[in-house]
């Protein structure tokens, strides 16, 4: 049977490796999958947690739709669109929020780590992201969310607000209590100068992560400095245990040859990293580059854009509004 996808990326800029390798580029196998019915959202209302320069915003926005276009998303097979068109999504962002507990969301540990020590001064959005999350997947009865590693836990939320309201209101399967699609090998991608922090849009050096936008030689450049130790390659997967950098830039090479770790390791084993560098770069030259070229290709064009995301808001609109007339009869508005 098909699966009801819904996913999300947030345009905050610099969309990189990470987001490719744990979550988009899963979205492209599954709007390939003719069975499945996949939403796509650049979730703007999710970004808005943090500051934002409104100019900025706006570009981002179009970059995460050139980004999802440009690695393969079929905008006729699957509805892009932008959250914040969307007014039901605000709407039962605050109905959930009376569903869900304080307790849930302050074991949330994304809020714990970006609000880090100065917890008075973080937004409440951020604090209550994890509800407009839920919001965005129950909204399609999505069956199916495929997300990177770190989003399990929101998934988890999702799942127990979507049951909560279900039986408090005694509507059995009115939401649909939906699934986490990820990765089981490489569902983190680390970052290039530290193997046990998380690659990510936020990260101050920008020699931390490859940007789906870089060039050739930033790339190499990139690969070059990344962490690594002084040891040569395992030949066993066990001995990467303690070698956090190396086991990233193994599980990269191997996810983009469609390998596995143990089979990049009995490549490489004994050697010493320098060759194995140029051969990863090479191969995100192959695999990440045309997908660079073909972002700054479809930024030229933002009226396309633009056009994709109005026609998605039509096709998600007419979904969430229907959702969400249903949600208002059970809560007695
Ligand atoms: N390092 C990662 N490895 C695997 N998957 C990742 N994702 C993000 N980073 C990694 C997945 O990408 C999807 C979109 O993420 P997002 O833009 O909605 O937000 P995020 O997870 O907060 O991404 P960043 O890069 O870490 O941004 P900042 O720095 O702003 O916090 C999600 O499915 C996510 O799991």
């Amino acid at each position: 049977m098909g699966k009801k996808i819904f996913s999300g990326v947030q345009p905050t800029g610099n969309l990189h490796l990470g987001n490719y390798l744990g979550a988009i580029k899963n979205f492209v196998s599954l709007n390939n999958d003719e069975n499945n019915k996949c939403v796509f959202c650049v979730v703007d209302l999710h970004a808005i947690t943090v500051k934002q320069d409104p100019t900025e915003l706006r570009n981002n926005i179009r970059e995460t739709v050139a980004t999802f276009l440009a690695s393969g998303i079929d905008p006729k097979k699957s509805i892009i669109f932008n959250q914040s068109k969307v007014p039901a999504h605000s709407e039962a962002a605050w109905i959930l929020s009376c569903v869900a507990r304080m307790g849930w969301l302050n074991r949330m540990t994304q809020f714990k780590e970006k609000a880090g020590k100065d917890k008075e001064k973080a937004s409440i959005g951020l604090y209550s992201y994890p509800v407009l999350m839920a919001a965005d997947i129950l909204l399609y009865d999505s069956t199916h969310v495929p997300v990177g590693d770190d989003q399990k836990q929101h998934l988890e939320l999702c799942r127990d607000i979507a049951q909560k309201f279900n039986n408090e209101f005694n509507v059995e399967n009115f939401f649909v209590v939906p699934e986490p699609l990820i990765q089981k090998e490489l569902s983190r991608i680390m970052s290039l100068k530290d193997g046990m922090k998380k690659m990510s849009k936020s990260e101050s050096s920008d020699l931390s992560r490859i940007n789906l936008t870089d060039d050739k030689d930033q790339i190499i450049n990139k690969v070059r400095k990344a962490k690594t130790d002084p040891l040569p390659m395992p030949g066993d997967i066990k001995d990467l245990d303690n070698r956090p950098e190396a086991k990233n830039l193994l599980g990269i090479y191997s996810n983009l040859t469609d390998s596995d770790i143990e089979k990049t390791l009995s490549e490489y084993s004994g050697k010493n990293f320098a060759e194995f560098k140029d051969n990863l770069s090479q191969v995100l030259i192959e695999k990440i580059y045309p997908i660079s070229i073909e972002i700054k290709k479809l930024l030229n064009d933002t009226n396309y854009l633009d056009t994709i995301l109005s026609e998605g808001f039509e096709k998600a609109d007419q979904i969430a509004t229907k959702k969400i007339k249903k949600i208002h009869k059970i809560l007695g508005f």
